[in-house]
């Protein structure tokens, strides 16, 4: 009788982050089956993938959660040995830049040496899949050259920079002393309607719909004049499959090769809610104000800047498009268009929500 073939299987570490639910989605598709690490936390941190996840009584279940964290061997080596990956996307990590100023310590650990701890589960258990880890255009720091590839060198300016460039290293480390299939995606910023609230893509178009529907008058920003080369989330977790679809381990950058500043994702998405932003004032002074009414909703707020910044980012995706024939689809226009609207109907329902329970409770005093 011929043996039914199996399934290729993949694990995940933060499947319940941005770009694990889109990879996750994007798995599922393509018919894999799916291993997701999640956190014990004391609030709900599945909300990303609870469209995708199975009952395990179900039939046909292709989507696995399991309890573990990138700060516990142990937890790694089970699941590793339990799921026997073919593919692992190391995606987990403590990845707010701002946040690894204030916990250095926590975020070597998990977003730098949480990546060795995996590594480590591989080489001990002698299994061979093919891994991927998110290193980030943060490596590049204080940019040595415009734009940046595969080969410019790395100057980072954060705990969290630093990190991934300890864990970029032993990836490459790994591949040569040990011969795994062991890449690093290089990828710039990348955004969706499922970005985290602080990050400032989503922190903006948040407030942008929450302005436009009267549930928040002002924002407040930190360095506007930052300048990010912005994708889209979507787009970008094609690009790790397809690192990982290659004969040969290599590194990428994976960008767009535009770059805007802060500044410009603001007025843009304030534009697509019908609002028109103009600039007035300089440095901790200066301020978004609405054409025509003379609104304030724009400021600056100096706890949102950094100890040390990273001034300017744009990738070069040459390589990526050479050789993986990956290029992104969506322009920073119609990113900023996506999230705006997404969060412009939150915003809705948030106020019509609102509404009923205002209106419940005039009743009930009435
Ligand atoms: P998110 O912050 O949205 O998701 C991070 C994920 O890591 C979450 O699932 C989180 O779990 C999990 N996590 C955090 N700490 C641990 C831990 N100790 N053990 C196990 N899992 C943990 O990040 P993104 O989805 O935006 O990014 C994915 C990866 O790509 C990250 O490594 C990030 O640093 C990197 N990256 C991101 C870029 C971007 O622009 N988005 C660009 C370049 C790199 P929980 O939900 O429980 O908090
Ligand atoms: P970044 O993303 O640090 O590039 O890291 P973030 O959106 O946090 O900041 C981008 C730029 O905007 C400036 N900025 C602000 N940032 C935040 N968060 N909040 C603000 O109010 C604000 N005002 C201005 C920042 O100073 C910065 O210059 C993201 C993360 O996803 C990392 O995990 C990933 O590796 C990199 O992108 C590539």
């Amino acid at each position: 009788m011929k043996e039914k073939k199996r399934r290729k299987r993949a694990l995940l570490t933060g499947i319940t982050g941005q770009d694990g639910s889109y990879l996750a989605e994007l798995l599922l598709a393509k018919e894999y089956e799916v291993h997701g690490i999640i956190r014990r936390s004391s609030s709900f941190n599945t909300q990303r993938i609870d469209a995708l996840y199975q009952d395990p009584h179900e039939k046909d279940v292709r989507l696995f959660l399991h309890y573990g964290d990138l700060n516990d061997s142990s937890s790694l080596n089970r699941i590793l040995r339990l799921v026997d990956p073919d593919e692992i996307y190391n995606l987990g990590a403590q990845s707010h830049v701002k946040v690894s100023f204030d916990t250095p310590e926590y975020t070597g650990d998990v977003t730098g040496l949480g990546c060795t701890r995996l590594l480590e589960a591989i080489r001990e258990l002698q299994i061979r899949p093919k891994i991927y880890q998110a290193s980030s255009s943060e490596m590049f720091g204080k940019t040595a050259e415009t734009p940046q590839s595969e080969i410019t060198p790395f100057y980072p300016r954060s705990p969290y920079g630093a990190a991934k460039v300890y864990a970029f290293w032993m990836m490459v480390n790994y591949r040569e002393a040990y011969g795994l299939f062991s890449v690093n995606g290089i990828l710039f910023n990348h955004e969706s309607p499922r970005r985290g609230e602080t990050f400032v893509s989503r922190k903006i178009t948040r407030a942008v719909g929450r302005i436009r529907h009267g549930l928040q008058e002002r924002l407040y920003l930190g360095n506007l004049g930052a300048k990010r080369d912005w994708g889209y989330a979507k787009d970008y977790v094609e690009a790790m499959w397809l690192m990982l679809q290659r004969e040969d381990p290599e590194d990428f950058v994976i960008a767009t090769g535009k770059t805007n500043t802060v500044r410009e994702f603001c007025a843009r998405a304030f534009a697509r809610a019908g609002i028109e932003l103009t600039w007035e004032g300089s440095g901790l002074q200066e301020r978004g104000v609405e054409r025509g009414s003379g609104r304030v909703l724009v400021e600056i707020d100096p706890r949102y800047l950094r100890p040390t910044e990273v001034d300017t980012l744009l990738g070069n995706p040459a390589k990526a498009k050479k050789k993986l024939g990956w290029i992104p689809k969506t322009t920073f226009e119609e990113l900023v268009n996506l999230m705006v609207d997404s969060d412009l109907r939150l915003a809705e329902n948030e106020a019509r929500l609102n509404e009923i329970v205002s209106s419940k409770a005039s009743r009930v005093r009435s």
